[in-house]
Formats: structure tokens, C-alpha cells, sequence
């Protein structure tokens, strides 16, 4: 979290996380479409010639008003392949929320749950950890004929019973839900936080 006093905004850093090809990029191309283009700005995308993330992608949304201050969402994504650790851990530097978004294919379920546990270790690195920290669940791809069931997913994935959306990141079936989740939990956590500071200064 980031607050800019002279221009009451708030700037929130909400990161999509997941193994490579889950389709953390797709959810951000859908909402790109599909934002008022004066509340978003552009989205950046740096890839390799295979179209894959190499460092992140980005997309800066306006939502809302938290305290009299503006709200800016600033979006970002993974890049998920194992060369890129390091890249992850500057990505998840200050993050106020979490996607995880899991594959929904079943030969795809250890690399969901190692990559949540990969997240897991760089937030304890931060000082964090999933039981306490603002994420929620996607399962996506559920257009697919090899996708695994849902009770499935859950028991192998939710441990903390956090909110989970099935998606089909594609046609954004499933993607506001679970961006609108994710704000919500960031905000409610901003919201105590900025009251405990306010608690503190009276
Ligand atoms: N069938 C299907 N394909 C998807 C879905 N979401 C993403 N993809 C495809 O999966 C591939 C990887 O998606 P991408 O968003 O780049 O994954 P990322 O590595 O997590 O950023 C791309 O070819 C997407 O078109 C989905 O819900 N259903
Ligand atoms: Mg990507």
C-alpha cells in the first residue's frame, strides 16, 4: 500500500498468481476489455517470442473510495516458469492482495499445489503468511473436458476456506467475480489497518 496525501489516492497492489499457462495474463487481457477507458491505463505486457511473461504484467485500475481517498488497483502478474523465482519474490515485494489462479486440468493439480506452496514461502520470506494475508481461488480453465472436479480442488487447494471462483479466464466467464473478491478483501484489510493507524494517533 501506497497513499499519494496530496492527490488523496491510495495505490493497492494486487498480484495474479499461479503455474505457468494457468492463465494469470488472460484474466488481465479480459478486464483491460472490458474497463472504462477513463479508470484504467494502459496494460503493459513484457514477453518473450512465445508470448509468455517474463516479467510481469500490468494494468492500473480506479475503483471506489476508501476513507475519502481513491482507490488504485494496480494489477500485476507472474511469470511461472521455475527460471523466474527471483522475478516472483520483486513481484510480491508490498502486495496487498492475491489470485491464485490454479489450472484446473488434473495433470496440472501437483503443479497448482507447489506453486501455492512456492507463494507461501516467498510470503513468510515477507513476513506474511496465507492463513492471515487478503487472497482468494480461481479455478480455471473449467471449459476443458479434462478438468478436475471441483470438491477435488477445493480439498487439495483451500486449506484456509478463502473465497474460490471457477472461471474460464477466455471468455471472462468468472473473472469479475473473482476481481471483485479480491478488492473486497484488500479493502476490508486497508480499511482496519487505516483505523488501527488512526486509533494509534488519537
Ligand atoms: N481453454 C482455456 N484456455 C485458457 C483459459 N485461460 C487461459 N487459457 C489459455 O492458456 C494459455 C496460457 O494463458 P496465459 O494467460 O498466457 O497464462 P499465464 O502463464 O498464467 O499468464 C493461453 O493459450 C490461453 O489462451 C481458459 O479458461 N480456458
Ligand atoms: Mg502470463
Amino acid at each position: 500500500m501506497f497513499i499519494h496525501w496530496a492527490l488523496k489516492e491510495i495505490h493497492l497492489k494486487i498480484v495474479y498468481y499461479g503455474a505457468g499457462m494457468s492463465g494469470k495474463t488472460e484474466n488481465l487481457r479480459y478486464i483491460h476489455s472490458r474497463i472504462d477507458p477513463a479508470l484504467k491505463g494502459d496494460m503493459v505486457m513484457l514477453k518473450t517470442n512465445e508470448d509468455r511473461t517474463i516479467f510481469f504484467d500490468f494494468l492500473q485500475l480506479e475503483v471506489g473510495n476508501i476513507d475519502g481517498k481513491k482507490p488504485k488497483f494496480n494489477l500485476y502478474t507472474v511469470p511461472g516458469q521455475i527460471q523466474y523465482a527471483q522475478t516472483r519474490r520483486v513481484v510480491l515485494n508490498g502486495v496487498d492482495g492475491i489470485v491464485f489462479v490454479a489450472d484446473s486440468r488434473k495433470d496440472l493439480m501437483d503443479a497448482n499445489l507447489e506453486t501455492l506452496l512456492d507463494l507461501e514461502k516467498h510470503l513468510i520470506a515477507g513476513g506474511k503468511t496465507l492463513e492471515n494475508f487478503p487472497w482468494v481461488l480461481q479455478y480455471n480453465k473449467r471449459d476443458l473436458p479434462d478438468a478436475e472436479a471441483i470438491t477435488e480442488m477445493e480439498t487439495k487447494l483451500n486449506f484456509f476456506g478463502v473465497p474460490s471462483y471457477e472461471a474460464v479466464a477466455t471468455t471472462g466467464e468468472g473473472v469479475f467475480p473473482t476481481l471483485k473478491a479480491v478488492i473486497k478483501k484488500v479493502v476490508g484489510h486497508v480499511q482496519s489497518q487505516l483505523e488501527g493507524t488512526q486509533r494509534m494517533r488519537a
